[in-house]
């Protein structure tokens, strides 16, 4: 049976691999910081990544590379909720809003999201569960240790995809417990937050292990480090390829959303994987 998932009136059809294209109205996130600040910019690029085949658009507000500073609540509100209310306004797709604030949720969900993308699994912000049991709205619970500003030193695991799994198959039943219904549940093993290349190489041979857990798997790979360090490609914006070629490693292991900045590309090469399966 294909899972649909409502994302505030908006599906979100996973009966195939899905696009979840990023679009960053930040200042500082590594890849494209800066280059969608203002609402006529960030509808393009929004535009853009529905014509291109995007399934979703994942708006953040706050960067969460590592090292990033926190952003207050008024800020992150005076980035994202006029962005927001334009591409709800002129794009039909499902919009995730990647956040970990309970009232930057609130505020988006009434302005048309319907997806909640939270890099602590709903951890940082005590309100963030109640919040999303109420609106009744899925959420995407990614792992890390630590926080952006200090992940990077706690990488170090005795066995990376047991203890992911087990991070994982605890908030779920903590959420669960809160009245969030389990079907509202997306999990992703949060590549390369608090994770070195070994670390994130060991969770995608093992990604089978996350598949099987029964909540659809988002997989965020695009342009980050450890596709540089494997293809040597420094810039960010010269790992489109190897993005891909990660992409692919993870959609044939079962993950069912992949999140990234190129979604032309990715969509043609998701066209073309599949094709040869269905041909
Ligand atoms: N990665 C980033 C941000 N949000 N959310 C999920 N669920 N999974 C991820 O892997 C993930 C994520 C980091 O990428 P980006 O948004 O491009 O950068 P920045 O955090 O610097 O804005």
């Amino acid at each position: 049976m294909t899972l649909t998932l409502d994302c505030n009136g908006r599906p979100l059809v996973l009966g195939r691999p899905c696009v979840m294209g990023v679009l960053n109205i930040t200042p500082d996130s590594f890849s494209d910081g800066g280059t969608y600040l203002s609402v006529d910019v960030a509808l393009t690029r929004a535009k853009r990544m529905w014509e291109e085949g995007a399934d979703i658009i994942d708006i953040g507000a706050e960067s969460t590379r590592p090292g990033a500073p926190a952003v207050a609540l008024e800020e992150e509100l005076r980035r994202l909720l006029p962005v927001l209310e334009a591409v709800a306004a002129e794009v039909p797709l499902p919009i995730s809003i990647d956040t970990s604030k309970a009232a930057v949720m609130r505020a988006a969900w009434s302005l048309g999201a319907g997806l909640m993308n939270d890099v602590t699994a709903l951890r940082a912000d005590p309100l963030a569960l109640e919040t999303i049991a109420g609106l009744g709205v899925p959420a995407c619970l990614m792992h890390m240790r630590g926080t952006p500003q200090n992940m990077q030193t706690e990488t170090h695991y005795g066995d990376v995809v047991a203890e992911v799994k087990s991070f994982l198959l605890e908030r779920i039943e903590r959420c669960v417990a809160a009245g969030i219904p389990r079907q509202h549940l997306l999990i992703d093993p949060g590549f390369g937050f608090a994770k070195d290349l070994e670390a994130n190489c060991s969770l995608l041979r093992h990604l089978d292990v996350f598949a099987s857990i029964g909540a659809p798997l988002l997989v965020g790979l695009s342009r980050k480090r450890m596709i540089g360090e494997l293809s040597g490609a420094e810039r960010a914006t010269e790992r489109v390829a190897g993005s891909i070629a990660a992409a692919l490693w993870a959609v044939e292991r079962g993950a069912h959303i992949v999140r990234v900045h190129d979604v032309a590309e990715t969509v043609q090469a998701l066209r073309v994987w599949r094709g040869i399966g269905l041909s």
